[in-house]
């Protein structure tokens, strides 16, 4: 089994190369769920619903998020009620939410809920939220502290980053299976994902970082940071408000403790002394933009091509 830690976009993109390189059957994703949100009385799940709907070939590209081709008449007329509207659901993806929210109300955990909705999108991979209790991600600005969506979405990541909070995760615990896909990997791939909000969520579950520490198994991570800035999204606010380089090194670092191979992208060649001295993860030089699915396949390739030997 293939293990990735994944947050959203950058993840799933990844994920669309890595089940043509590998049995789908034979890939775990552990997804971020401290972006998590409730809204209108229902349980949005960002990221895994971003894996899940790339995943079933349903994701609207251009965004990277919802359905292609959803329209939003739900949530224009939530707008007539006087509700917000700053987070855009599709009448679509409102479905989802829905579904998931009444599986929730019936005494399903968040990871049989997950389940239920990857078999009726026939999604092949094993998809698992981080966490079946809640941990939400805060950050704490110069406005205050806000949820990660208000940050991020509402307010368009405009605010001066001070630090993140984790709310929930001392109590939180891995859901059932993270540990043990852990445990039982050929080789784990962290994926271009946010280090801080994404990937940083998962690793700060009880045992998950001691667990990537322990395994024999080999781990790579590939860069979300290319030529000093991320490929979209907030990442560098978030790395220069937590005082980390914003760099390809930078990432390293943050994973510098289980890490055993960062693929770092061709502009950044010059980084690569430092991280294999300094941190000593071997470093593996590449093309990480992942534009066309030729550039996908290429990259998840390289990934595995690094686990397999
Ligand atoms: P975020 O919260 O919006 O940052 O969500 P994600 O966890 O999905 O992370 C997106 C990360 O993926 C960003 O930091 C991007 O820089 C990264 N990313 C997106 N597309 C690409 C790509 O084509 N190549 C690489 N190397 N990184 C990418
Ligand atoms: N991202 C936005 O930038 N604006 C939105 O209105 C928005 C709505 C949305 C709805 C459903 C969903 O599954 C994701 C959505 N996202 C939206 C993406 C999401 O907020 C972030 O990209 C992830 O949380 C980051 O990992």
């Amino acid at each position: 089994m293939i293990v990735a830690l994944a947050g959203g976009v950058g993840a799933a993109r990844f994920l669309q190369g890595l089940v043509r390189v590998v049995e789908p059957g034979d890939i775990t994703a552990i997804v971020n769920t401290g972006d998590d949100i409730e809204l209108h009385g229902l349980y949005i799940s960002p990221d895994v619903d971003i894996v899940l709907y790339t995943l079933a070939g349903i994701v609207d590209e251009q965004k990277g998020w919802g359905i292609k081709g959803d329209t939003f008449y739900c949530l224009e007329m939530l707008g007539r009620y006087g509700l917000e509207t700053w987070f855009k659901l599709g009448d679509k993806d409102l479905a989802t939410h829905i579904y998931r929210t009444m599986l929730l109300r019936a005494g399903y955990t968040l990871s049989q809920a997950t389940e239920a909705i990857r078999k009726a999108l026939g999604v092949e991979v094993r998809v698992i939220p981080m966490s079946d209790q809640p941990v939400r991600t805060i950050i704490i600005t110069d406005k205050g502290p806000m949820h990660f969506q208000e940050y991020l979405v509402k307010r368009g990541a405009r605010d001066a980053v001070l630090g993140v909070r984790f709310e929930g995760v001392e109590a939180a615990e891995p859901a059932p299976g993270v540990l043990e896909a852990i445990e039982g990997a050929e080789g784990i791939i962290i994926c271009p994902s946010n280090p801080i909000v994404s990937i940083g969520t998962i690793l700060a579950l009880r045992g998950v970082r001691e667990a990537l520490r322990e395994v024999e198994a080999p781990i790579v991570a590939i860069s979300p940071i290319v030529g000093g800035a991320p490929v979209k999204g907030p990442a560098d606010k978030l790395m220069r408000g937590l005082g980390i380089e914003v760099s390809a090194y930078g990432v390293a670092s943050l994973y510098k403790d289980f890490l055993d191979y960062i693929i770092i992208d061709e502009v950044d060649r010059g980084l690569r002394e430092r991280i294999e001295q300094e941190l000593s993860i071997r470093v593996v030089v590449a093309n990480t933009l992942m534009k066309t699915l030729e550039d996908k396949v290429r990259l998840a390739k390289l990934a595995v091509g690094l686990i397999r030997g």
